[in-house]
């Protein structure tokens, strides 16, 4: 089994939920946010069999779109001091991290 990390807009978040559990996937989800933008996001947690890793990445990534959002002002200002920043960044789709589950148990 692997635990699946996925990291998506919280915009995109309802739709990632609801396919995922159309597909039969169990399926936490975690309100996060992000270190460099410091904006809300939403991260799931699903463990899933192996061979079923590729697909719940395929729904999660079909359903997470691209978007360029701008660094806020007081971020850039102070970043400005360290040299060059950049004032917009692209975020997403999803972040996914993989892992190997070494038990599981629902007891
Ligand atoms: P944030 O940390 O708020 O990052 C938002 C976007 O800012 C990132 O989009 C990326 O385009 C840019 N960015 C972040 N850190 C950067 C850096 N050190 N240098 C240059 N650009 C940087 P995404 O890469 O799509 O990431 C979206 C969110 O996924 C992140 O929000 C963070 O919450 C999470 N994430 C991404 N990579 C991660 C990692 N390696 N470990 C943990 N969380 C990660």
């Amino acid at each position: 089994m692997k635990l699946i990390f996925a990291i998506v807009n919280n915009d995109d978040a309802h739709t990632v939920n609801s396919v995922l559990r159309k597909f039969g996937y169990f399926v936490t989800k975690i309100s996060s946010t992000g270190g460099f933008l410091m904006n809300g996001n939403s991260t799931f947690i699903t463990g899933v069999k192996d061979e079923e890793v590729d697909h719940a990445i395929e729904l999660i990534g079909k359903h997470s779109k691209k978007r360029v959002q701008p660094v806020p002002v007081d971020m850039s200002y102070n970043l400005a001091s360290l040299g060059s920043y950049p004032a917009e960044v692209t975020v997403g789709g999803a972040t996914i991290f993989v892992l190997n589950i070494e038990k599981y148990e629902r007891v």
